[in-house]
């Protein structure tokens, strides 16, 4: 592959209602849409998952985009790739900047896959037609968290994630068991406790929860492998996982039995896939996480979550989940729970050209000249 020209467009929308954790309020969503030419003038698209402000990780948009094009497009466009692989290992020496360099790597594979007339999901050995779906709550409502618990389980969701921190936690899930004893129900606490938390965490262990996501800080491999001792909910990881080699720290700390995988944390789908493949060598289940995003990135996910290890619901969500209208044609739905595995070339969708210019906010193009 002979990348020739890059365009990079910086899109915002607003969420059709605002997704609000311990750590702040996301009511518009910032992203930096990614198209890379060939030669012959096939484009791939690749979706930058990082949010205005740091919050969730280090990066932001403006960061993504200075990475993007200061230090990987001028690269990129020197370079000839054979496989979308080779990414991950030439940029290693770019230190961090896992969603930069996802949102690159990602509209690679997506050229690749285009050049090759085959689905992303079967270039990276996906074995289902279709993946399972999951939502989640992010309200300071407690009101409101239940009337939505009930919307989605109507809509046919397959599990239900909570926002959690010591500010709605106990409570919150009592009275949620209470109303809906039966949901598959998880917790996301972001970091929101620390070790001086356990009996706290430990509490939570009667209400059969499918498990606790990143209950501890990012960096907290130990700590999170001291909890698991002590209480008997699974601890899924998320922020703490942003490479193979922390996934290889946590299993064999035991920090965690269930990994989140985020393309964007991780820096694209060949990390992703090892991690997964890694996760499947040691018996971990792992699932597809989310970040609040477009079309490109909702069809890579549902890509990778077509691999055999992804055996828990996702945060897998049609496109009106967040969304008036989504940036790709056709819009990705829904059925009873469950969402079709794109099978077309590529990522499987069409760019909506018209409403991506509409939610544009500002694009550039980067040549070799
Ligand atoms: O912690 O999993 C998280 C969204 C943005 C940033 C972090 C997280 C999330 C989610 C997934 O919880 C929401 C979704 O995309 O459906
Ligand atoms: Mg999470």
């Amino acid at each position: 592959m002979n990348i020739v020209k890059a365009q990079l467009s910086i899109i915002s929308m607003p969420l059709k209602k605002p997704f609000s954790t311990h750590l702040g309020i996301v009511k518009e969503r910032e992203a930096i849409i990614i198209e890379l030419w060939d030669r012959e003038g096939e484009i791939g698209y690749g979706e930058t998952v990082a949010f205005s402000s740091p919050w969730y990780t280090e990066e932001t948009v403006k960061t993504a985009y200075h990475m993007q094009k200061d230090f990987i497009l001028p690269v990129l466009l020197k370079k000839t790739f054979a496989h979308p692989d080779e990414f991950s290992r030439e940029f290693s020496h770019l230190r961090g900047n896992e969603m930069a360099k996802s949102g690159i790597e990602t509209a690679l594979w997506d050229l690749y896959a285009k050049k090759r007339g085959k689905s992303l999901a079967t270039l990276l050995g996906g074995t289902r037609k279709v993946v399972r779906a999951g939502a989640v709550v992010a309200t300071q409502d407690l009101k409101r968290a239940l009337t939505e618990i009930e919307k989605f389980c109507d809509q046919g969701f397959e599990r239900i994630k909570l926002k959690i921190s010591p500010a709605n936690d106990l409570e919150w899930i009592r009275n949620i068991r209470r109303e809906v004893p039966d949901v598959p129900l998880m917790a996301d606490a972001n970091s929101a406790y620390t070790l001086a938390d356990v009996d706290r965490l430990r509490a939570l262990d009667e209400f059969d929860l499918l498990m606790i996501e990143q209950p501890l800080g990012p960096t907290d491999l130990v700590e999170h492998a001291i909890l698991q001792k002590q209480i008997t909910t699974p601890i899924c990881l998320d922020e703490s996982i942003t490479n193979v080699h922390d996934a290889k720290s946590a299993i064999q700390l035991g920090s965690c039995q269930i990994m989140n995988i985020k393309v964007g944390r991780v820096g694209g789908l060949t990390n992703a896939k090892q991690i997964h493949d890694l996760c499947m060598e040691n018996k971990l289940q792992v699932w597809c996480g989310g970040m609040i995003e477009f079309g490109i990135s909702k069809a890579h996910n549902l890509a990778l979550a077509s691999l055999p290890g992804f055996t828990l619901p996702g945060d897998l969500s049609p496109s009106t989940h967040y969304w008036e209208e989504d940036i790709i044609d056709p819009p990705i739905e829904m059925d009873k729970g469950k969402i079709t595995v794109p099978s077309l070339p590529g990522m499987g969708f069409s760019v909506n050209e018209q409403r991506l210019e509409e939610v544009c906010r500002h694009k550039e193009i980067i040549t070799t000249i």
